[in-house]
């Protein structure tokens, strides 16, 4: 028998370090999950809470599984995502690192949720469109071959005070969201980018001049008592909600938030909300036109120095699918006992007329002494002026319906 040579000992060696070397790596690999959808989280972001359980049943080494659905939600993400949209979205991620389970988590975790989705950026409108479309569609009335209209012009509004004498109408508010070119939407912008935005838009308010000129009250350092009485006198938006918190709108809170407004508070501007401009022109009574042409002076002047997201089919985007478009909500503050009552009727004056109805809080609370906040549903598809539109048409039948029953 030959003698073994030196040559076949180091060949064996290297032959068996490289088999070994790739069985290594081939292991690692399996076992390392395919894409996990919190991984894409900026550092900033919230991760996956092992204490909810709602996130760790989502999740599986393949991406996450059908989300369960109460067999009571209504949401336009209950209602829209199949299981084929499913299969065909779980594992896209924008350029940003916006995950499709980031998308639809807030709709997941609040199964109340009315809409149920979020978009992390501009890329997130058509790369989740087989579930962000037929939602867009349903919610605004929009088709496929609809697209942006805009009239910003208040002389084309005809909305004289449907109550002069101040029987129903408390307060008149009308606010539109806007988002920053060339940046992640909400759910998806770092802490860093999030404070630029804060330096850029305060520093473009405090331009403003005349009944537009005011200050801006960063929410980081706020006396609570200030805040607390600015959220129940209706001017700021509240902390904690569940449904941006899902959404991971509140992260970083609550630095790189805040409000800015004039001296009578009839225009503000909140910074880093849902959106990361709200503006708003509000005042006491039903004087519409006044307050619509107010929000229109301003939402020309701040354009000049801060550019807006925009697309040329779905308008100003924002970070839901329900703000596309003009962006605008027109609300009033109105007294109906008598509808309160009759809600049926209520209901009924309001969907003729492209209406929603709120608490006296905001979204998702509740009405108080048969107060309520009525304003058009429809944002896109629509111009501003019809929006606002929709609103006054609605609001003349309702008082004239309250009187009916009186
Ligand atoms: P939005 O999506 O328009 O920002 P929310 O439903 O969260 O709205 O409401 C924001 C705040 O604005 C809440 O405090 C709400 O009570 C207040 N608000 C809405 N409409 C009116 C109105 N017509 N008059 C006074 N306050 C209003
Ligand atoms: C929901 O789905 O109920 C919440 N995400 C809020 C949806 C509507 N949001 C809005 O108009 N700001």
């Amino acid at each position: 028998m030959e003698p073994i040579r030196f040559a076949d000992i180091l060949f064996i060696f290297l032959t068996l370090a490289i088999t070994f070397t790739i069985l290594w790596f081939v292991k690692k690999a399996k076992r390392k999950p395919q894409q996990t959808p919190e991984d894409n989280q900026s550092e900033s972001s919230e991760s996956v809470n092992p204490e909810k359980k709602e996130d760790l049943s989502m999740l599986t080494s393949n991406g996450f599984s059908f989300p369960e659905f109460n067999p009571d939600c209504s949401s336009l993400l209950c209602r829209h995502l199949s299981k084929q949209t499913f299969e065909e979205l779980k594992n896209k991620i924008t350029g940003n690192g916006f995950t499709f389970y980031q998308a639809i988590k807030s709709g997941i975790v609040n199964q109340d949720s009315s809409v149920g989705v979020y978009a992390g950026d501009a890329e997130s409108y058509p790369l989740f469109s087989p579930l962000f479309d037929p939602i867009i569609a349903d919610y605004h009335g929009f088709s496929s071959t609809d697209t942006h209209r805009s009239d910003l012009d208040p002389k084309n509004l005809s909305a004289v005070n449907p109550d002069p004498d101040g029987q129903f109408i408390l307060s008149t508010r009308i606010r539109v969201g806007r988002n920053v070119a060339e940046m992640p939407l909400g759910p998806a912008v770092s802490r860093e980018q999030r404070n630029s935005i804060e330096v850029q838009v305060s520093d473009s308010l405090r331009n403003l001049s005349g009944e537009l000129s005011g200050t801006y009250y960063p929410l980081l350092g706020m006396d609570e008592t200030v805040q607390n009485q600015l959220i129940a006198d209706h001017f700021l938006f509240k902390a904690g909600d569940r449904f941006l918190d899902a959404a991971g709108l509140n992260r970083d809170w609550p630095e790189g938030r805040g409000i800015f407004h004039n001296r009578e508070k009839t225009f503000l501007v909140w910074v880093n909300e849902e959106d990361q401009l709200r503006i708003i022109s509000m005042q006491q009574g039903g004087d519409i036109e006044a307050v619509f042409s107010r929000l229109m002076k301003a939402v020309k002047e701040i354009e000049k120095s801060v550019a807006f997201m925009f697309d040329r089919r779905l308008g100003y985007l924002t970070s839901c699918p329900s703000n596309l478009g003009t962006a605008m909500r027109a609300s009033v503050h109105i007294r109906l006992p008598k509808l309160a009552a009759d809600m049926a009727t209520f209901k009924k004056i309001t969907d003729a007329h492209h209406l929603q109805i709120r608490g006296i809080h905001g979204e998702h609370s509740e009405s108080e002494s048969g107060v309520f906040d009525v304003s058009n549903r429809r944002r896109l598809g629509v111009t501003e002026v019809e929006c606002v539109q929709d609103m006054y048409n609605g609001v003349v039948a309702l008082i004239r319906g309250e009187k009916e029953l009186e």
